[in-house]
């Protein structure tokens, strides 16, 4: 039976990643730092599973992850922990270096010194990319392995070098340590403060406050031009697990190889709703925009489909409605409980 150390645990990946593993009969040890609130909303299906541990840690702290690596012995380590939001970077970009740059490093020299080593992944961001691109032979433009990275963000900043380190380690030292450059994956644990979920929380509010005659405040966004290349998390987990068990360590490109604009997002969520007209419930808030933006993201994971046999599943359209259905469904339980207590 395998182990498994995951770091991030309570974050929208490491709850479907726990999920993965517990279902092929790993143990994992999620590792969660201390908070003065509850933080575990997101596993608490898992909490009282046998062959899950809640551990306490953070990458910031070389000496809990030299303690917690040398008393588990883990397979394989995952290092999902980050400050993982663009535009907070821009106002915390010391924070974002030391979790989201060092941490990445913190890890892997621990695992450098150990006797048997595990496998390792980093959580690389398509954010590296920045402004570049290639183009196809429709001159379409698009990213994949050999694309040259150029970070916008201290964010990107961070996981360029962590992205690195791992790159570096895996060369000079011999560790099987793997970079999966995820792009945008959303999904009904998403945090509130990403831009789909942000959308999709406000259509479920809209609709529940039209159904009882209230009104809510107008949705306040940033840049509505910018494109992604938006998958389902359920997928990109199942890419990481797959990258720890190939022959070889290496890094991939995991993405869908469609991209829309945040307006095509913010379009189609109100659909959900039969609201055409969404702008009228939208307001532009300068405050939003940040100060370098990455303009087009589309990925061609076309690697990741020859060597690894991985392929997404979800797409655009269903990725929006189940973001939405989720929510309006939640809203549902919440309006019901209002109107009955
Ligand atoms: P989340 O923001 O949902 O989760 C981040 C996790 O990191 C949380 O569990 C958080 O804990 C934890 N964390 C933050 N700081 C520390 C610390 N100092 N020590 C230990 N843990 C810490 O991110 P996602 O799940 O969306 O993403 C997972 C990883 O993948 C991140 O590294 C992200 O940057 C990267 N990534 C994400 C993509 C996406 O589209 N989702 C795309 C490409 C890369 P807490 O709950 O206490 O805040
Ligand atoms: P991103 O995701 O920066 O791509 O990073 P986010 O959802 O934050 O932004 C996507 C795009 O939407 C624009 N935008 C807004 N964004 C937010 N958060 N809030 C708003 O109100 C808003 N209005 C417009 C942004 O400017 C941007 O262009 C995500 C994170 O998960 C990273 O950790 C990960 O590495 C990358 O995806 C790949």
């Amino acid at each position: 039976m395998k182990k498994a150390i995951i770091y991030g645990v309570t974050g929208q990946d490491g709850s479907y990643l726990s999920d993965l593993l517990l279902s092929k009969e790993y143990t994992v040890y999620g590792v969660t730092r201390r908070t003065s609130f509850n933080n575990t909303l997101r596993i608490s299906h898992l909490l009282n599973k046998k062959q899950f541990h809640l551990v306490q840690g953070d990458i910031t702290d070389t000496s809990s992850i030299y303690r917690l690596l040398n008393e588990v012995q883990p397979d394989e380590v995952y290092n999902l922990a980050a400050q993982s939001h663009v535009g907070t970077s821009f106002n915390q970009p010391l924070l974002t270096w030391n979790v989201t740059g060092q941490g990445c490093l913190n890890i892997l020299e621990v695992i450098r010194q150990m006797g048997n080593r595990p496998r390792f992944y980093q959580a690389s961001s398509s954010e590296m990319f920045g402004d570049q691109y290639n183009l196809d032979n429709n001159r379409e433009k698009y990213q994949d392995e050999r694309t040259t990275f150029s970070p916008q963000s201290p964010y990107a900043i961070a996981k360029l070098a962590a992205h690195s380190a791992v790159s570096l380690y895996r060369r000079s030292y011999d560790l099987f340590a793997c970079g999966g450059i995820l792009f945008n994956h959303e999904s009904e644990r998403r945090g509130e403060r990403f831009v789909t979920r942000k959308i999709s929380r406000y259509v479920a509010d809209l609709y529940w406050a039209t159904q009882t005659g209230r009104s809510i405040p107008k949705l306040k966004l940033g840049n509505l031009s910018a494109k992604r290349d938006w998958g389902h998390a359920e997928d990109y987990v199942t890419a990481m697990w797959m990258m720890l068990q190939h022959d070889y360590a290496d890094d991939f490109v995991i993405s869908t190889g469609n991209t829309y604009s945040v307006e095509d997002y913010l379009k189609q969520a109100f659909k959900c709703i039969n609201i055409v007209e969404y702008m009228q419930y939208v307001e532009i808030d300068e405050s939003l925009k940040r100060p370098s933006e990455v303009p087009y993201l589309r990925g061609i994971s076309k690697k990741a489909e020859r060597r690894l046999n991985w392929k997404p599943n979800i797409t655009f359209d269903n990725l929006v409605t189940r973001m939405v259905r989720h929510d309006l469904q939640n809203n549902s339980q919440y309006e019901e409980h209002h109107t009955t207590t």
